[in-house]
C-alpha cells in the first residue's frame, strides 16, 4: 500500500456518445457551434475539479484524465489509500465498474465520489448500494472535504495556479489545436434556486466563493504572463452578476493593468435581469471595463419569466443581448425544448424568439430531470421520469415525458433550432466577426482611454484574424440570406479597419481552398461519422516545488517527454502508452502545411508591403508561428 498518496481519475473510456453523435467532452461541436457545417469549432477540455483538488492537498497526487480501462487498472494495482473519481451521471455505468474493481484488487484503498455523478447516485440508491461501490459520496464542495479527511488545515484559502489549458479549431485547419483557453473558478453554485438546475442543488443553493475578484484577476495575469497566447480564461462563476460587487471589483485589476485588454478577456455566466440590474448599478462600459468577452445566458425560454423563472422576469432578452453585441460582448444564449407550457401552438414562437437574439453561440438542450434537482423530484412524483440508461443522462436525455410534446420530436426540434441559426445568421465566426467589429467601433468612439486605446485593439486584431474565415463562409454559405449579410460584414470591416492586409488576403485563400477541400470530402465522409477521443494523460502532482518557473510540461509537445513542475504549474504530464504514429504523422503534416502558409504570408506582407499593418500583420505571423491559430469562443 502506498504511503499519503491520492489517485483522482476522470471516468475511463469509452465515452458514450450523444444523441447527434457528438462528443460528450467537445463543448463547442456538441453546442455552441453546433449546426455550423464546416465551420463548426471541435474542442477538448479538461476535468479541472480533479486539478484543483489536486492543488490543494498536501499529498502528492496522480490525476488521470481519460484513461483506458488498462490504464486504470494498473494505477490502481498500485494500492493508493484513497481513490477518488469525478464524473458526471452518463458515466454511472462505467464508474460502478471502476469501483467493483477497485474493492476487488485494491480491498485497502478508499473510494470517494464526486461531481454529478454523486449527486445522481445518492438520488437513486439506497444506502446499502452507495457503500458496497463508494466509501465517501462528496456532494458540495470538494477542497474543504479531502482537506478534512487527509488532516490538511481545512481554512486555508483554495489556490488556484494553473491548470491544462482548453482549445478547439475547426478540424480541417488542424485537428489538434493548442489550448488557448485558460480555466479558473471564482463560484460554485447559486442562490437562484432554479428547479431544473444540478448546480444550485449541488451547493444547496448557496454561492461558495472561491476566489476573491483579486485573486480572480491575479489568476488571469498568471495565465498571461506564462502563456502570452492565451486569448481567453473561462471563470466560472454560476450568474457573476449575481455578485455584483465581486464583478465591478474585478474591474479594477484591469484597469490598473488595461494593457491586459489587448491581449485577453474572460468568459463568464450570467442572467438577463441581473445583467440588467449591473449594468443600472455600474453602467454597461463595466462589463467591458471588468475584462468581460463574452457571457453565457441562460434565456430557456421566452416564457420563462412568466411561469416562476426571476431571472427572466424584468427585462426582455433581446434589450440585453443587443446591448452587450453593441459593445462587442459575445453571447452564448441558452433555449430549452420540453417545458411544460411547450405544445405545438406556442414551440415556434419560443424557438423563433430566441433564435432572434442573434446569439453569438448558442446551447439548445431539452429540459432534462436531473436526478437530485427538484424538477426530477417532481416529476418522478408525477410518474414523468421514463428509464434511460446512464449514458443518457445529460442535456439531451429524452427522459421526461413530455406535457404535449413525443419525446422524439425534441430532439428533432433541437436539431432544427441549430439549422434554424446557422440558416437566419450563418456561422458563429461570422456572428463573432460582427460583433466584434461593432465592439471596435464602439471602443473607437469612447470617453474612456483604457477601451479606446486597448480594448479596441484586441478587437481589431480578433477581427482580422477571423476575416481570415471571411471567403470560406461566404463561399459555402447555406442561402443568399447569410451569404449577404456575410458580404455586409466584409463592408463593415473595410468601412472600420480598412482593406484586408496582404497576410490576410493570403491566408483567406488558403483557408478558402482548404474549405473546397474539405467539403469535397464532408461529401463522401461527414465529420461527424467520426466522434472525438480525447487522448489519455497522466499529471503528476509531486508537491516538490521547482526554482524553474518556465512552464515545461504544460503543453502537448513536452507532455510526451513528462515535463517539470514548477509553482505556476505545479505538474509534471505524461502521456503514456505507446506513440500514436496517426497523430505524429497528422502533427507533422500540419505543422509543416502551417510554416508553407506563414512563408507565404511573410513573402506577401514583403512584396506589399505599402498595404501592410504592422500591428495585424505582425499579431496574425505571431500566431502562425506558434500555430495558434485555433480559437477560443
Ligand atoms: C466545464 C464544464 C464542462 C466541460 C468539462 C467537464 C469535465 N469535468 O470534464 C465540458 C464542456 C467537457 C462539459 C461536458 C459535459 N457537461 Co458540463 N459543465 C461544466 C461546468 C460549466 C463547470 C464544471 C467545472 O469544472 N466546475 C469547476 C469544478 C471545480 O467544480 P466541480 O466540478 O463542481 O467540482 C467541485 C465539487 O463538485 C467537488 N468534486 C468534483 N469532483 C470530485 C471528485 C472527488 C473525488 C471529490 C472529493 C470532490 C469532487 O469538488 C470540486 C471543488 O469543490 C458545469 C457547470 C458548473 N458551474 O459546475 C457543467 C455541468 C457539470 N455539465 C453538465 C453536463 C450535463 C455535461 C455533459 C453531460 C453535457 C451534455 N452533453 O449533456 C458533458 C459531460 C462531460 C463528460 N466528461 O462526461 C451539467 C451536469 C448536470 C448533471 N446533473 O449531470 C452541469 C452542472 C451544467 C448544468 N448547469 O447543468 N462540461
Ligand atoms: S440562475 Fe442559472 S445557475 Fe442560478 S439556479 Fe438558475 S439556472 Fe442555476
Amino acid at each position: 500500500m502506498k504511503d499519503r498518496s491520492l489517485l483522482l481519475t476522470t471516468p475511463c473510456y469509452p465515452y458514450p456518445t450523444l444523441p447527434m453523435n457528438d462528443s460528450i467532452t467537445d463543448a463547442t461541436g456538441q453546442r455552441f457551434t453546433k449546426g455550423d457545417d464546416l465551420f463548426t469549432i471541435i474542442s477538448h477540455t479538461h476535468c479541472f475539479a480533479n486539478h484543483i483538488l489536486a492543488q490543494n492537498v498536501s499529498w502528492p497526487s496522480v490525476v488521470l484524465e481519460y484513461p483506458r480501462w488498462e490504464d486504470f487498472t494498473a494505477e490502481v494495482a498500485k494500492g493508493y489509500p484513497y481513490l477518488g473519481i469525478s464524473a458526471y451521471p452518463p458515466h454511472l455505468e462505467t464508474v460502478l465498474k471502476m469501483c467493483e474493481h477497485t474493492r476487488k484488487t485494491a480491498p485497502g484503498t478508499k473510494i470517494l465520489l464526486g461531481s454529478y455523478a454523486a449527486q445522481a447516485f445518492q438520488a437513486t440508491y439506497d444506502k446499502a448500494t452507495q457503500q458496497k461501490y463508494v466509501d465517501h459520496l462528496v456532494i458540495g464542495e470538494g477542497v474543504q472535504y479531502l482537506r478534512k479527511l487527509l488532516g490538511d488545515p481545512e481554512d486555508a484559502p483554495v489556490q488556484q495556479v494553473l491548470f491544462p489549458k482548453a482549445g478547439g479549431s475547426i478540424p480541417w485547419l488542424t485537428r489538434y489545436p493548442r489550448g488557448g483557453v485558460g480555466f479558473l473558478v471564482s463560484g460554485l453554485g447559486c442562490v437562484g434556486g432554479c428547479d431544473f438546475c444540478s448546480t444550485t442543488a449541488m451547493f444547496g443553493n448557496k454561492r461558495k466563493q472561491l476566489l476573491s475578484a483579486g485573486e480572480l484577476f491575479r489568476g488571469i495575469e498568471l495565465y498571461h504572463q506564462h502563456f502570452p497566447d492565451v486569448v481567453m480564461v473561462f471563470v466560472i462563476e454560476e450568474d457573476h452578476f449575481r455578485v455584483p460587487a465581486h464583478l465591478a471589483e474585478l474591474r479594477e485589476g484591469w484597469r490598473a493593468h488595461p494593457k491586459l485588454y489587448e491581449d485577453l478577456d474572460c468568459f463568464t455566466f450570467g442572467s438577463v435581469d441581473n445583467i440588467a440590474k449591473f449594468a443600472d448599478t455600474y453602467g454597461w462600459d463595466a462589463i467591458l471595463e471588468a475584462g468581460v468577452g463574452c457571457i453565457f445566458i441562460g434565456v430557456e425560454s421566452k416564457f420563462a419569466g412568466a411561469h416562476g423563472y426571476d431571472k427572466r422576469h424584468d427585462v426582455d432578452a433581446k434589450v440585453v443581448f443587443d446591448r452587450l453585441h453593441a459593445m462587442g460582448i459575445r453571447t452564448v444564449g441558452a433555449w430549452m425544448c420540453g417545458w411544460d407550457w411547450h405544445d405545438h401552438t406556442n414551440i415556434h414562437e419560443d424557438l423563433n424568439y430566441f433564435v432572434s437574439l442573434r446569439p453569438t453561440y448558442q446551447q439548445l438542450t431539452r429540459v432534462s430531470p436531473f436526478p437530485g434537482t427538484p424538477l426530477w423530484e417532481r416529476l418522478k412524483e408525477e410518474g414523468r421520469v421514463k428509464e434511460v440508461a446512464w449514458e443518457d443522462v445529460h442535456f439531451w436525455s429524452g427522459a421526461q415525458k413530455n406535457a404535449n410534446l413525443e419525446t422524439h420530436e425534441t430532439l428533432n426540434l433541437i436539431q432544427e433550432g441549430y439549422d434554424l441559426m446557422y440558416r437566419t445568421w450563418g456561422p458563429s465566426m461570422m456572428r463573432r466577426l460582427d460583433v466584434q467589429l461593432d465592439g471596435y467601433a464602439y471602443c473607437m468612439a469612447s470617453d474612456n482611454p483604457a477601451l479606446r486605446h486597448h480594448k479596441s485593439k484586441l478587437f481589431r486584431r480578433q477581427s482580422s484574424m477571423l476575416w481570415w474565415m471571411l471567403p470560406a463562409c461566404e463561399r459555402f454559405a447555406p442561402n443568399g440570406i447569410v451569404r449577404r449579410r456575410i458580404r455586409k460584414i466584409d463592408e463593415k470591416y473595410r468601412r472600420l479597419i480598412g482593406a484586408p492586409t496582404p497576410v490576410m488576403r493570403t491566408m483567406a485563400a488558403m483557408v478558402d481552398k482548404m474549405a473546397v477541400v474539405a467539403k469535397l470530402k464532408e461529401l463522401v465522409s461527414p465529420m461527424n461519422r467520426f466522434v472525438k477521443e480525447e487522448p489519455f494523460k497522466r499529471y503528476l502532482y509531486d508537491k516538490e516545488k521547482s526554482a524553474n518557473g518556465n512552464g515545461h510540461g504544460h503543453g502537448q509537445g513536452d507532455a510526451r517527454r513528462g515535463g517539470m513542475a514548477s509553482e505556476a504549474i505545479p505538474y509534471r504530464t505524461e502521456w503514456p502508452g505507446p506513440k500514436n504514429a496517426d497523430y505524429e504523422a497528422e502533427v507533422t503534416r500540419v505543422h509543416h502545411v502551417w510554416r508553407v502558409i506563414r512563408l507565404a504570408c511573410e513573402a506577401a506582407r514583403r512584396l506589399d508591403w505599402k498595404t501592410a499593418d504592422a500591428d495585424i500583420d505582425g499579431y496574425l505571423i505571431d500566431r502562425l508561428r506558434n500555430e495558434r491559430f485555433g480559437v477560443a469562443f
